[in-house]
């Protein structure tokens, strides 16, 4: 992967979501989904802020399973579009007090 560049556009970002999905989903089994392996990856590369919820196992199966709906023990881009739109909201409402702590393009 070549050096990251912060998205600066809604279209960017919408790029880096899809592409970070499928970076991780095609890593082991089907690569169309991200199984346990790699949605922990993803969480703990991609979201580093989250890291409390995955040191705890018993956090990560909760999220696991509240991700995975068809229960199929894979998260799919249906499902990790949720996701995505549950921590846009948490986002969201961490802005909204914080309204210093945006970032910003360079
Ligand atoms: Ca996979
Ligand atoms: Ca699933």
């Amino acid at each position: 992967m070549s050096a990251f560049v912060a998205p600066q556009t809604l279209q960017q970002a919408l790029a880096v979501l899809v592409c970070t999905f499928q970076r991780y989903a095609k890593q082991e089994g089907n690569r169309f989904t991200l199984s346990r392996r790699e949605l922990r990856e993803l969480l703990e590369t991609e979201l580093p802020s989250l890291g409390n919820v995955q040191v705890k196992e018993g956090a990560f199966e909760e999220l696991m399973s509240i991700l995975d709906t068809n229960g199929d023990e894979e998260v799919d881009f249906q499902e990790y579009i949720r996701f995505v739109a549950v921590a846009c909201t948490l986002s969201h409402e961490f802005f909204l007090d914080f309204p210093a702590a945006l970032p910003r393009g360079q």
